[in-house]
Formats: C-alpha cells, sequence, structure tokens
C-alpha cells in the first residue's frame, strides 16, 4: 500500500491575490478618474511607497522586470563587454544583448549559486564597461567585493535583483548596492504588481533618463530626445502592487515557516542539500532550491523531478540549462570555462513555495521523496 497522496497539483509557485473586494474598491478609483496608464496617481503613490518599502533613494516603475533591465543597461550608455552570470533566467542576459553589448559569463559559487567575485577580474577587458550579478533565488551577491573590483577598473554595476524582493543586507535594502539594481513584481515572485519592474538606484540623473526611455524618449508635447521604448507600468498593475505591498511582510513570513519546514524534513535525507539562512541577512524566501547529490540519493534529479510528478508536485529546473546551452547563445559562447555553473545547473531543482502552502506540506514532501527513494 502507497501513501495517499494530494489531489490537488502542487506548482513551483502560485501568484498572491488580495481580496477581491479590496482590489475592486481600487478599481472603483481608476474609473472615476479615467487615468489608466502615463504616470497616473497609482503609478505615483506606488513609485513612492516602494522607495519606502524597499529603503532606496529612488524607484521607476516598469511594465515588467525585462524591459526595466534593458532600460537601465540602455539609460546608461554603455559600450562593449558585461561580465554576468549564466545562471540565471534568460531575461539577464537578454537584456545585455538587446543593448547590443557583449555578455562574458563568469563562473559562479556553489554555496550562493551568484557570482564567483573572485573569478571575475580575469576577465576583465580594455573592453568591459559593467558587471551584471544575480541576486539568485533572492541571496545575495558578494557586493563588497564586486563593488571594490567595481571602483578598482571604473566598471558600472547593475544587479538583476528580480528575486531579492524586501532582501537586506545588515538592515540595508538590497536596491542600494550597485549603481543600480533590478526588481521583478512578475506574478510568480514574492511581491507582484501582476507584471511589473522597478529599477533602484541613487544618482537622480538617471531617473529623468529611466522615464524618459520608457516612454518612447517623449520630453514634451512635441518633442522626442531619444529612441526610446514603451515600458510605462499602467494604473491596473500599480493599484495592485499598493494593495499587495500590505500583504507582503506576512507573505513572507509564512514563506519563511516553508523553509523552515522543508530544511525540517530534508536534512535526514542523504544526497539532499538545501541552502541555510545567513547571517546579516534579510531573506525573502523566494525560492527554495535543493541540490541533488545523484551517488547519495540513488537517483538523479531528472528522475526526482519525474517521480514527484505522480504525487502531484511540480517541481521545476531553475535554472536548468544554462544561459550559455540555450540555441541562441550556444554557438557564440562554447569557450565559456563554467564548471561550477554547469554543476549546479544539473543537480538544481527548485521546490514549490509560497505563503498560500501549509507547514503539512512540507511534511508531505518529505514522505513522498522518502517514498520515491525507498522503490529505486
Ligand atoms: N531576471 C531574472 C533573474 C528573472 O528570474 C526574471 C524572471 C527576470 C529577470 C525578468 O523579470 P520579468 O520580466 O518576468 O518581470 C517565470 C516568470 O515568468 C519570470 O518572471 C521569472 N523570472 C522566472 C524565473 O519564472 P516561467 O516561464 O518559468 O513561468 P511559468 O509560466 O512556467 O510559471 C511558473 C509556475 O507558476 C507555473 O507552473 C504555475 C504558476 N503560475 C504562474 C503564473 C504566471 C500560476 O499559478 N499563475 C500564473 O499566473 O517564468
Amino acid at each position: 500500500m502507497g501513501m495517499k497522496k494530494i489531489d490537488t497539483p502542487v506548482y513551483v509557485t502560485k501568484p498572491f491575490l488580495p481580496p477581491i473586494e479590496a482590489y475592486i474598491t481600487l478599481l472603483r478609483e481608476i474609473w472615476d478618474c479615467n487615468v489608466l496608464t502615463n504616470n497616473g496617481p497609482f503609478h505615483q503613490r506606488l513609485e513612492e511607497a516602494l522607495k519606502t518599502y524597499l529603503g532606496v533613494a529612488n524607484s521607476v516603475l516598469f511594465t515588467n522586470g525585462h524591459l526595466a533591465l534593458e532600460s537601465v543597461l540602455r539609460a546608461m550608455n554603455l559600450r562593449g563587454e558585461v561580465i554576468t552570470t549564466p545562471f540565471t533566467f534568460a531575461s539577464t542576459t537578454h537584456a545585455i544583448v538587446n543593448n547590443g553589448l557583449k555578455p562574458v559569463f563568469c563562473d559562479i559559487n556553489p554555496y550562493q549559486f551568484t557570482l564567483d567575485a573572485s573569478k571575475i577580474e580575469a576577465l576583465i577587458t580594455d573592453k568591459t564597461c559593467a558587471i551584471l550579478p544575480v541576486h539568485v533565488f533572492g541571496y545575495p551577491c558578494d557586493v563588497e567585493a564586486i563593488e571594490t573590483l567595481a571602483k578598482q577598473y571604473g566598471l558600472k554595476v547593475i544587479y538583476d535583483a528580480a528575486h531579492a524582493f524586501g532582501v537586506k543586507i545588515k538592515g540595508v535594502g538590497i536596491g542600494n548596492y550597485g549603481d543600480a539594481a533590478m526588481f521583478s513584481m512578475h506574478a510568480t515572485k514574492v511581491y507582484n504588481t501582476i507584471e511589473g519592474g522597478s529599477i533602484t538606484f541613487g544618482d537622480n540623473q538617471l531617473k529623468e533618463e529611466l522615464n524618459n526611455i520608457k516612454n518612447f524618449g517623449i520630453t514634451g508635447p512635441e518633442t522626442v530626445c531619444r529612441v526610446g521604448i514603451n515600458a510605462k507600468m499602467n494604473e491596473f498593475q500599480a493599484a495592485m502592487g499598493l494593495l499587495n505591498l500590505q500583504y507582503l511582510d506576512e507573505q513572507i513570513k509564512k514563506r519563511k515557516l516553508i523553509a523552515e519546514g522543508y530544511r525540517n524534513v530534508l536534512k535526514d535525507i542523504p544526497g539532499i542539500y538545501y541552502l541555510e539562512d545567513q547571517k546579516d541577512i534579510t531573506h525573502n524566501y523566494a525560492y527554495f532550491p535543493i541540490l541533488i547529490d545523484e551517488t547519495q540519493l540513488g537517483m538523479t534529479r531528472d528522475a526526482l523531478h519525474e517521480a514527484l510528478k505522480a504525487y502531484n508536485i511540480f517541481t521545476r529546473k531553475y535554472f536548468y540549462p544554462l544561459v550559455t546551452a540555450f540555441e541562441c547563445y550556444k554557438p557564440f559562447f562554447q569557450d565559456a570555462v563554467l564548471p561550477c555553473a554547469e554543476t549546479i545547473a544539473n543537480r538544481v531543482l527548485t521546490l514549490p513555495i509560497y505563503g498560500d502552502l501549509t507547514p503539512e506540506f512540507t511534511i508531505y514532501m518529505g514522505e513522498s521523496i522518502k517514498d520515491i527513494i525507498k522503490k529505486v
């Protein structure tokens, strides 16, 4: 007799939605004032609210995280090579390439899966203009080492903080590091504006540039100063964002319980490794990545991923394959030396984590995995 299985599928994430009545109240305000987009009142309120929540000097909103990242690279007028990580979502690299820049891939460290800061310097050439690290899964990069290098070589640092909304280093909002940081507020994230993105930064000049780029380069009713794009956040997104911000701390607390639950059940399973909370870091529990040691577990990552489906658990292989293995990049990056990133990509699995999951589910996860390995 097998164990009892849950009857509804559990996916890697489930978007947070506020009570519908509360959203309808805000929708009425949109109906009353008839401004649907183009820097409307909710947009302005959300920009202020995010500055406070993230503890940053500036926040410029975008319709999604990807266009935010593309826009900030454009605003900085970069030319040449950008050192970045292959262990990320395609968006990071696409933002570089869509700006006519060349990505140079640096290996990651095996502990937090972020850029291995000790390997960056060897990749710097006279063409290097910037470093684009990713706080992957919400775990902070080695911001101090990166800043030291950037200062020494006069490079810009733009953090892809897509996963890191609300994360703090020694109490300082993670958006304060580097020349700019991009937060994704996509439905699948800890905090969502349906789709959305924000660029945070210190330099006030960047604000005008970003606002200009995201609105076609328009500077006045009859003037267009540059070749811009349309990447504006609309009022429906901004209203959702304002509302969701009220629930965020509670959601993060619930996620923390899930992370603790997982650690508790997984600690006894040889061959499964997970990340611990780090000293001095306020985590957001955006993702729960695990690493599979095939020999110890007695099965591969892929086999576990498949087997869990029979238990109605749908994990994801974030981030496999590496960006350098994608069809559109593979021919150009055959020579990149990325042993650690390759190992991690081959072993990683991200488990479901979101506020609506119950601690009981983490027990079910442990039992399911044990049931699976018992059978191999
Ligand atoms: N940089 C990094 C490092 C990123 O990870 C991302 C995005 C970006 C930049 C770009 O930011 P955005 O432009 O997206 O703001 C998802 C997200 O679409 C994407 O935002 C995210 N990273 C990436 C890691 O994950 P997919 O293709 O894996 O999503 P999808 O549709 O398979 O959704 C995952 C699961 O979530 C589904 O199995 C079910 C559930 N789900 C999803 C959606 C959208 C729902 O239940 N309801 C929903 O509405 O990319």
